[in-house]
């Protein structure tokens, strides 16, 4: 037992915190979960780490810890290690690592740890049905929704993770080293965390940080990345001198042909390039091309990313509900540009520069229909530029939507931003956006 008898505190009692107090348990710690939130909304996880052993200590209380008597402090990745909670700890001398780190050294199965700003979601689950189709055993965790430390500790013996690993988990790593490091795009996100661009983009560089020549470097030919340690294997559908290059709608590797995007269901050039990454990925596990083409035909895109929820009186509904940011709006409607779109964007306003992406919203949508806090900013940014119309909830803003495709084109909802102002994340309003179009029938 690594921490037997130790004094551990966890920070953050949600999905990361809850389970890294129940490592931190079977590791023999005392274990204290802080969390600044009000206790009413912790109930649930409370009666999880409890019933693991765990004390808690929740609301205002929390930041008011008899912080030097720990010998750990994991943090969870929505709070940064600047944060009152996080300090309290770091400034009575407390080691504090991220539930990532702490999980890290008792991982015993390969990681490919995947990160980027758009794209990492569907390119873990890629890299997870590609490893598994090629005969691995492989789970999908991190960011993606399932604590490292849970997979840690349910002891499944698979032999590979597919590890989302965002910025904000790579803030607090120190070991942290994946076999195979994947990225997969960068564009400017998160800028209500980090003062600028470059604080943002040299947290996710982290990822390469503790890698070696033994190691596999997975990069987007575009991105103008450091020299790393590892070996490297490179991508892009823009790049034809990259390792792995698409034209014609076709995969090449090395210039020759290796699969047809026609024979997945996946579409857009964003998707070949993550299905590129992950050929990539299970090139460096040694797989061959043909058996790596097999085990992805009949893969189909996750929910809420261009997912068409239903196609009314000639209108098809595109729920793109994880476009949580500027990059991620833009690759939609290029991806889509071939169809005449009315958006509905908006949502928490995160400090993105959306004036900038006017000129390719004005040249791709007839119209916009905006939402959530940051609705009359935006409309007071692009509304020069194309007609804007704001709603104050998703069945308005998809009525509006509806009237205004007049029966044609699609109704895209592609927020652009993050959900937080109106939900409890993308997913959720992913869902309230197919909900509020199945009304429509
Ligand atoms: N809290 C405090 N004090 C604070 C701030 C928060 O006590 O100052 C508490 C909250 O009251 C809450 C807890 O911390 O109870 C939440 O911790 P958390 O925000 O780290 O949430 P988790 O449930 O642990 O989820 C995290 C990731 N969340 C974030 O990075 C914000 C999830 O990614 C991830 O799926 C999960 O770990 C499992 O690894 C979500 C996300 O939005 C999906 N990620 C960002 C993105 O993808 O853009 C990075």
């Amino acid at each position: 037992m690594k921490y037997l008898k130790q004094s551990v505190a966890v920070l953050g009692c949600g999905l990361s915190g809850v389970a890294a107090a129940k490592l931190a348990a079977r590791e023999g710690a005392e274990v204290t979960v802080f969390d600044s939130g009000r206790p009413e909304g912790l109930a649930a996880a409370a009666a999880e780490v409890s019933a693991a052993g765990c004390g808690t200590v929740f609301g205002d209380a929390a930041l008011d810890a008899a912080a030097g008597g720990f010998d750990l402090a994991v943090t969870s990745p929505g709070i940064a290690l600047e944060w009152p909670l996080c300090r309290q700890f770091s400034d009575a001398g407390v080691r504090v690592v991220g539930e990532l780190e702490f999980a890290f050294p008792f991982c015993e199965a390969d990681i490919v740890g995947v990160t980027g700003t758009n794209g990492k979601t569907t390119t873990v689950e890629l890299v997870a049905a590609m490893l598994g189709g090629c005969g691995e055993s492989a789970v999908a965790a991190g960011n993606y929704g399932r604590p490292l430390s849970d997979v840690v500790c349910s002891d499944e013996g698979h032999s590979v993770i597919a590890l989302e690993v965002s910025s904000f988990q790579l803030e607090a790593i120190e070991t942290f080293r994946p076999d195979i490091a994947l990225w997969t795009n960068f564009a400017p996100d998160h800028l209500d965390r980090y003062p600028d661009v470059g604080t943002y983009r040299d947290a996710k560089l982290r990822l390469f940080e503790n890698q070696t020549p033994a190691d596999w470097a997975v990069l987007n030919a575009r991105d103008d990345i450091p020299p790393v340690a590892a070996r490297t294997l490179t991508f892009s559908a823009f790049d034809g001198g990259a390792d792995y290059s698409y034209r014609g709608g076709e995969i090449r590797r090395g210039g020759e042909p290796v699969m047809a995007m026609a024979d997945t269901e996946l579409r857009g050039t964003h998707n070949a390039e993550n299905l590129m990454a992950a050929f990539a990925v299970a090139e460096a596990r040694g797989h061959a091309p043909d058996v790596i083409a097999a085990s992805v035909a009949g893969y189909r895109a996750p929910a809420h990313r261009c997912e068409l929820v239903a196609i009314l009186d000639g209108v098809e509904y595109i729920n793109d509900s994880k476009a949580t940011n500027l990059h991620a709006l833009e690759s939609a409607l290029l991806a889509l540009s071939d169809s005449e779109i009315v958006l509905i964007a908006g949502g928490k306003d995160k400090g993105l520069p959306f004036g900038d992406l006017a000129d390719c919203v004005a040249e791709h949508a007839r119209a916009a229909v905006l939402i959530g806090e940051i609705r009359e900013r935006l409309a007071a940014e692009w509304g020069a530029r194309l007609p804007c119309h704001t709603a104050s909830d998703i069945g308005e803003a998809v009525g509006l939507a509806t009237r205004l495709a007049e029966g044609r084109g699609l109704v895209l909802f592609a927020p652009g931003t993050s959900s937080f102002d109106m939900f409890s994340g993308y997913e959720a309003r992913g869902r309230a956006f197919r909900e509020a179009v199945n009304w429509l029938t």
